[in-house]
């Protein structure tokens, strides 16, 4: 059952209990792959099931425009503090609601309509958030956007390089959603302080493997970082923005009172607590591990004859691309959802297929590895992902499914006892 217990919701309200315990139960029985995905700690959970969600603060800590700030103010500033040291940096915001109102807000602090922004295309890995056309920021910013190697599948930071030379945005963004290799902060410091523009790293997938150490830092390259805290980071569904010192004003009032009302007090404080696990020195190794489980794990799709953008990973991101095997990415990961085996359809660098019927799927290994499982386990990952998208029937699918729940029983969901 759901941890901690939910006796009171379920008394109150048997309807949205019995839906709460049903996504436990989901979430315990499956591989979860989605590689912007994890379990949270159940500190986390409990921070985010507090009275701090009764409170309104807009404002920041000693400047409110609501009494009562006494433990709000505190938690807030601890959030803060906790950000700055975890990664290093002069200035922290935690109150953007997620990822994308993160990324507006750096728009509307160093930006006006119309100037022209640089970021990663969405189909070759990027944000929609990073200048692509149907988001906001491709509508209301000019966006030029660059790809990736049809060769290599990664970056080509010369062709990245001649744009900006070319269009000379004032907003250059870095990072993205299907990246599954190491970003070259410094290259694109680089890039930006050639052309005069402000460098973005959305490390919002990466931010976890940041914090512990097995990726490089966009800290001393990138004078803004966005991230969410729910991915790689372990935290609640949130987001925060850091910067140097010379930023943190106009972002500060970009996403206050730009942008947002008041922020979501027990989401800082669930941002603070997992902050603070980030800190310990165990998930150093929490986020060697993700590594090392991606690794594994793509090695052993190489094996079985799977196409992976790019070859391989450097981080905790898997893009496969299905074009060699008789099945799009769509049907498989229905296929693979049925099988126990939870992730998503996703398009690839040069896709031939439409966006809502692509050619890939992306995988992650955040949360296997919270839940515990390691590299010896990632070659029979592999053999059933293979199974479950060539399977001929639905009771295939039930038979990887049922072997996947056997292992999985004996790995703990932080979430569910
Ligand atoms: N939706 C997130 C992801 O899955 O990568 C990015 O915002």
């Amino acid at each position: 059952m759901h941890q901690p217990a939910i006796s009171q919701l379920a008394a109150a309200d048997a309807e949205v209990a019995a839906l709460v315990e049903g996504e436990a139960r989901r979430q315990y029985e499956k591989i979860r792959l989605i590689a912007s995905e994890n379990y949270v700690s159940t500190a986390v959970l409990e921070a985010t099931g507090t009275v701090l969600t009764n409170k309104y603060s807009e404002g920041y800590a000693g400047k409110r425009y609501y009494e009562g700030q006494q433990y709000i103010d505190l938690v807030e500033k601890l959030a803060i503090e906790r950000a700055k040291a975890v990664f290093g940096v002069e200035h922290a915001n935690v109150q953007p609601y997620s990822g994308s109102p993160a990324n507006l807000a750096v728009y509307m602090a160093l930006v006006n309509p119309g100037d022209k922004v640089m970021g990663m295309a969405l189909p070759a890995g990027g944000h929609l958030t990073h200048g692509w056309g149907v988001s906001a920021t491709g509508k209301w910013f000019d966006a030029v956007q660059y790809g990736v190697r049809k060769d290599t599948g990664r970056v080509d930071l010369d062709e990245v390089r001649g744009l900006a030379l070319a269009e000379r945005p004032k907003l250059i963004f870095c990072g993205g959603t299907a990246i599954p290799r190491t970003i070259d902060f410094a290259a694109f410091a680089e890039i930006a302080k050639e052309v005069d523009a402000v460098l973005v790293a959305d490390i919002a997938h990466i931010a976890g493997l940041v914090a512990g150490g097995a990726h490089p830092s966009p800290v001393g390259h990138a004078q803004i970082i966005s991230t969410t805290t729910h991915k790689t980071l372990r935290g609640p569904r949130g987001a925060m923005l850091m910067s140097t010192a010379e930023h943190a004003k106009a972002l500060d009032k970009a996403v206050f009172p730009g942008l947002q009302g008041g922020p979501h007090n027990h989401t800082t404080a669930a941002i603070a607590v997992a902050l603070g696990e980030a800190a310990r020195p165990g998930f150093r190794d929490y986020a060697a591990g993700i590594v090392a489980n991606a690794k594994a794990l793509a090695e052993a799709l190489v094996e079985r004859g799977f196409d992976l953008v790019s070859g391989g990973t450097d981080n905790h991101l898997i893009l496969i691309d299905l074009s060699n095997k008789a099945v799009a990415g769509k049907p498989a990961a229905r296929a693979l959802d049925r099988a126990g085996i939870e992730l998503n359809y996703n398009s690839v660098p040069f896709d031939s297929r439409k966006p809502f019927d692509p050619s890939g799927i992306r995988l992650g290994t955040a949360a296997i590895t919270t839940r515990g499982l390691g590299v010896e386990q990632m070659p029979r990952l592999a053999e059933w992902i293979e199974r479950a998208i060539s399977a001929s029937d639905d009771a295939e699918l039930d038979k990887v499914a049922a072997e996947v729940r056997e292992l999985l029983s004996a790995y703990p969901m932080p979430g569910w006892v």
